[in-house]
């Protein structure tokens, strides 16, 4: 089984199949392709019917989309429970996890993952402004407050135990901490604070920063 990622610095979609694939204790291979290039875009036209990363091979298919991989590695490893066990919990976090993989564009389009994502006290850039982006991150505290007060007994994560919407979410604490966005200025309790550090203090991320930064 190979998954095939873009440059890990940047490709915060890539990092998304990525934990989902660790938290299975999946048995994996990586490809990393320089999507910025010319011979990256030319290997992306003949194996990526998007023309798009990330990419799963496994049993003679190709499997696009960072949702769809993350749908399929919950399929093979039901034992890993990628999703909560309580229905109303489970049903909320595929929400969560569809918002984020299908929206918040003006946090993402403004807010890119920069070379120093995966750093703290790395120079910094400076937070972005705009009502959009502010919109944006305000829904996201919310949601995570509210997942976090109604679900989160059981653990750190959004829904307790560590489920498919932490990794959709570990990019968006990424940008949280490169661009030092203030979250209680945006309505958070503290409770979104530190679901943010579990994120960014979870051993498979730190693999991947590790990894990026070599
Ligand atoms: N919805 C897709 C989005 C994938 C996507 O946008 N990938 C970007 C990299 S992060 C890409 O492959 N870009 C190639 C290019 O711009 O040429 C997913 O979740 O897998």
């Amino acid at each position: 089984m190979e998954l095939i990622i873009g440059p890990r610095l940047y490709s915060t979609w890539s990092l998304r199949p990525w934990l989902v694939l660790k938290r299975c204790r999946a048995d994996f291979t990586v490809r990393e392709i320089d999507i910025y290039s010319e011979a990256g875009q030319a290997e992306l036209e003949q194996i990526s019917p998007s023309r798009l990363v990330p990419l799963l091979k496994v049993d003679g298919e190709t499997i696009w989309d960072s949702m769809a991989i993350s749908v399929w590695c919950a399929e093979r490893y039901p034992e890993v429970r990628l999703w909560p066990a309580d229905a109303h919990a489970r049903w909320l976090a595929r929400s969560a996890a569809c918002e984020m993989h299908g929206g918040f564009m003006a946090l993402r389009t403004e807010c890119g993952m920069g070379p120093d994502h995966t750093m703290v006290g790395a120079d910094r850039s400076p937070p972005p402004g705009g009502k959009a982006v502010e919109r944006d991150i305000r829904r996201i505290i919310s949601l995570w407050m509210e997942m976090r007060r109604r679900f989160g007994a059981g653990g750190p994560y959004l829904f307790g135990d560590w489920s498919v919407p932490d990794a959709f979410f570990t990019p968006v604490a990424t940008r949280f901490r490169h661009y030092q966005i203030d979250l209680a200025a945006h309505g958070d309790d503290g409770s979104a604070a530190a679901y943010c550090d579990t994120l960014l203090a979870q051993p498979d991320f730190l693999e991947w920063t590790a990894e990026a930064l070599r």
